[in-house]
């Protein structure tokens, strides 16, 4: 065997190199190989290639094969499409905008140094933003959708100091970068931090500030267009959903988690760059390793095609002289933290250390000198690569895509970023580096402009402006930009689904079952129905919606290829290309992120659908809860059912699964609306109030409402109840007493308002004491009017004070008391704004198995507790005698436990 041969097979078996036993018979079946894609070309040899792999996979035969690749390119020289833009040009429009993020950070750092900002990303990341958005981003027009892009958050300056060179973004508006406050004063646009649609509503489509966000809801709006496609609700046909990414980011569970559902779809609609800069915040991403070698291996296996992009042009003639493959021999001995520190040096250090390594490494770089060795691009700065890796990636059919774009962090910074560990914070450049990176990507500056950070466009006639702005029109527009608009949608009237629930007269139900009757009903509604998204996370039968399966439908991008063993059955499991129910299995933030990507379909698709997500409410929040802000930032629009809701209410499943605290986070996030609902007639309310906020009235707000699984009779609701449903606050009824004695008011929400109840008969009863009964749909809603109101007051010193309507609803001095399945943070929401004295019950502490009655008892939120509560605030404020505190405690045998239930 020769040498190039066993090179051949080092470089395929990596470090364990075989012994070849018969090198004479390795020669012919490599020239048999070889030969045949001479002959008929590379399909035939894949198709030999992947006959022989089935055989060789064979028990009697035990082969398994190799995963990954060389560290090269995947697509080979011979393969590129021909470059169809002016290169030059586009190399000149590209330094421009390098040279105005670089610009605009390092000024709002020089004014303000707590700003903040980001260049080395951007400065990787820079070609491969510029080819998309010279060649491949399309934009929205009114014959076809456009693509979905996710920006890659810390690369937000380039993508402003674009939008100034195409003219939708004025050169005040990068003078205000990172200063959203001050702008307005200033008559500038702020530019916010990150890509974030509440800020910057008509600009930015997908928050991606928080990693691993932007990766896997990217996933999901591809998988989602397809819906929309398969329910033939939209043309989504021949729409990309584009995502640039970092490599460090690749290391969140989000980003990886989702993998494998974009490859079963087969969503060749999605295309991800991952930005392989080889350094995350603090240092390597894999020092010790190669990631894209790493993530190589992780896609592939998940089913992804992959694109490795790791070399530029100026290596083509490297690798065409390197007969005996030397140059893979040494990437495949070079790790990352190895290769940024060639990317920190110079073009010596890199003759010595890289090329230095062997002999015929050295010949190859003999006719270079340090400069050329010094500027040998890596893939993921060369246009014309990049340019044949989307090219493919748009073309292949059946699998989503990964380019793997290896770049340097902090290209072009020289000596002050490129490669360097702490080159991701750099944000202050001196004037030496300001000057070589000018010197660098050849701009037409001068010494002085480039030290006062000018920001530089081209005359609006000159050949870059004219030739940016005929490529984005040649792609239909500018991107990014946001779709505030959307057509409003007809709800039908609340009798006419939900009358069961509102005029229940006893009935006995649970909220769960009367929301999936409401739903049901909903789904018979003409207009409503199509647009509606039931979402499950592997719990519908938990919540009783399996009747739903047959009726609409789980959607499958494949239908149903099996008898599914109930299929008899009313109930029976039914697939289909046309199924509505989105069934994402055991991944909440997968779940979620159908959500958000049906709840923002009003602006990205201009077509409003109306998601209800319903889960074990201790899975929302607090698992993925950030995930809820990132669809809060996009404006979502939808409703999310956290069921199973109350720590006391969900009896039996314990410590991890019943929930105290999610109405909290909720109200937390601006644009949610957190209710609690007692009774299906309270959740029909605030159902049909949602709908018409979010369909009609077009506001970008969603629900968060809780369901429970407890039966009890439901009372048809009080007339003119509605409003302070939907306020939070109203009158339920009161306790009659034979003759009138001290009163209270006791305020209830979710299943303990029945407790509540029951209290209020046990005061009137046993102590002869009044109650009024106040159910409580939503603290937060509460708190946020009075907080208005409050505020308005003190802005207003002059004013008549105004009141809150709790504050009025509560008036007086007649003690109040509070219970709640929640913990006491959140009925507390409402403290500052009651006047008289306010005793909160609540379940905080960790959740255990046991009965509602005992669970009740044990969080003293039971119908005792709430009673003892009652008198011991009537005997506090000097209205009763306090021995009748004892007294309760002794009648109904309440233990004083030493120890809060918060503390065991
Ligand atoms: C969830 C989350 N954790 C941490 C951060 C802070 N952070 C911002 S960028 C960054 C490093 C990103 O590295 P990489 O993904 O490789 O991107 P690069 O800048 O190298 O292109 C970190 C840790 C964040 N934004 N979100
Ligand atoms: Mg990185």
């Amino acid at each position: 065997m020769n040498d190039r041969n066993q090179h051949f097979l080092d470089i395929a078996h990596g470090e364990q190199s075989l012994v070849d036993s018969d090198p004479q018979e390795t020669a012919e079946w490599r020239d048999a190989l070889l030969s045949l894609v001479d002959a008929v070309g590379r399909d035939r040899a894949h198709f030999i290639l992947d006959m022989l792999a089935t055989l060789g996979q064979h028990p009697s035969i035990g082969w398994k094969p190799l995963r990954g690749t060389p560290y090269v390119n995947t697509i080979p020289v011979d393969r590129q499409p021909h470059f169809p833009g002016d290169l030059a040009m586009e190399e000149r429009l590209g330094s421009i905008v390098r040279w105005n993020a670089l610009a605009m950070v390092v000024r709002a750092n020089k004014a303000y140094g707590e700003l903040g900002g980001h260049i080395a990303s951007y400065a990787s990341a820079a070609d491969l933003f510029e080819v998309g958005f010279n060649h491949f981003f399309r934009a929205r027009t009114d014959s076809f959708g456009g693509d979905l892009v996710f920006y890659q958050a810390h690369s937000a300056p380039g993508v402003y100091a674009r939008a100034f060179l195409e003219g939708r973004l004025e050169e005040r508006d990068l003078a205000h970068y990172r200063q959203e406050i001050t702008a307005n004063k200033a008559g500038a646009r702020g530019l916010c931090s990150y890509p974030h649609p509440w800020l910057m509503p008509d600009f930015w489509q997908f928050p991606t500030g928080s990693m691993g966000i932007g990766p896997i809801s990217s996933i999901y709006q591809a998988r989602f267009m397809r819906y929309l496609q398969h329910r033939g609700l939209l043309n989504t046909e021949g729409r990309k959903v584009w995502g640039v990414f970092g490599d460090g980011e690749m290391d969140e569970p989000e980003s990886m988690s989702a993998l494998t559902l974009a490859a079963r779809e087969r969503l060749d609609n999605l295309v991800w760059v991952v930005n392989c800069n080889l350094q995350r915040l603090d240092g390597p991403v894999r020092g010790n390793g190669r990631i894209m070698d790493e993530l190589e291996e992780l896609f592939a296996g998940a089913g992804w095609n992959v694109i490795k992009l790791a070399w530029g042009s100026d290596w083509d003639g490297l690798f065409a002289r390197d007969t005996i493959g030397a140059l893979i021999q040494a990437f495949s001995n070079t790790v990352d933290g190895q290769f940024q520190t060639f990317a920190a040096k110079d073009g010596r250090y890199n003759r010595e250390h890289f090329f230095g390594q062997n002999e015929a490494l050295a010949s190859l770089a003999q006719g270079l000198t340090d400069e050329q060795i010094d500027r040998l691009k890596r893939g993921g700065h060369d246009l014309v690569k990049i340019y044949a890796a989307y090219d493919a990636a748009t073309r292949h059919r059946g699998q989503p895509t990964v380019i793997l774009a290896q770049t340097k962090k902090g290209f072009g910074m020289g000596d002050a970023g490129q490669g360097k560990m702490t080159t991701h914070q750099q944000k202050k450049l001196d004037r030496d580096d300001l000057i070589s990176f000018r010197n660098r990507f050849q701009l037409p500056l001068t010494d002085e402009q480039t030290e006062a950070l000018h920001f530089f466009k081209p005359a609006e006639d000159s050949d870059e402006m004219r030739y940016l702005h005929a490529r984005r029109e040649a792609l239909g527009g500018y991107v990014p930009s946001r779709s505030i608009k959307a057509p409003p949608l007809k709800v039908p009237a609340l009798a006419d689904y939900a009358r069961f629930a509102i005029e229940a007269d006893g009935k006995e139900m649970s909220t769960t079952m009367g929301f999936v009757r409401m739903l049901s009903n909903l789904l018979r509604d003409k207009t409503l129905a199509p647009r509606l998204v039931p979402i499950v996370a592997d719990e519908a039968r938990t919540f009783g919606m399996a009747n739903l399966f047959k009726q609409i439908g789980i959607y499958s991008s494949v239908g149903q290829h099996y008898e599914p063993e109930d299929i008899g059955s009313i109930l029976s499991y039914r697939e289909a290309l046309d199924g509505q129910i989105l069934e994402e299995g055991i991944s909440e933030a997968g779940a979620i992120s159908s959500w958000v990507a049906a709840a923002t379909s009003y602006s990205v698709h201009g077509l409003p659908m109306l998601p209800f997500y319903i889960y074990y409410s201790m899975f929302g929040f607090q698992r993925i809860g950030d995930l809820i802000w990132a669809a809060a930032d996009q404006r979502a629009r939808g409703f999310l059912l956290g069921a199973t809701a109350g720590r006391t209410t969900l009896g039996g499943e314990g410590l991890q699964h019943q929930d105290g605290g999610s109405l909290v986070t909720a109200s937390m996030v601006p644009n949610c609306r957190a209710y609690d609902p007692a009774f299906a007639g309270e959740f029909a309310v605030i159902l049909d109030h949602g709908m018409r906020s979010m369909l009609e009235n077009q506001e970008d707000v969603f629900f968060y409402v809780t369901l429970m699984n407890e039966n009890y009779p439901q009372p048809s609701l009080p007339e003119g109840a509605a409003e302070g449903i939907i306020r939070g606050l109203y009158l339920y009824g009161a306790s009659q007493l034979a003759e009138a004695g001290e009163k209270v008011r006791l305020v209830g929400s979710g299943a303990i308002l029945r407790e509540v109840i029951a209290a209020a008969d046990l005061l009137s009863h046993d102590w002869n004491i009044e109650a009024e009964i106040w159910s409580a749909t939503s603290f937060s809603e509460l708190a946020r009017e009075a907080r208005a109101v409050e505020r308005w007051n003190r802005l207003n010193p002059e004013e008549e004070p105004r009141q809150s309507y709790v504050g009025c609803a509560l008036s007086g001095e007649t003690p109040v008391i509070v219970a709640t399945d929640y913990v006491r943070a959140w009925p507390q929401l409402i403290a500052p704004y009651v006047d008289a004295r306010l005793t909160v019950l609540g379940t905080d502490g960790f959740g255990r198995s046991d009965t509602r009655s005992a669970l009740r008892s044990f969080f003293e939120v039971d119908r005792h507790h709430i009673v003892l509560a009652a008198l011991e605030s009537l005997a506090r404020s000097g209205r009763i005698n306090p021995t009748l505190c004892k007294e309760a405690i002794e009648r109904y045998g309440i233990a004083v436990d030493p120890k809060a239930p918060w503390e065991c």
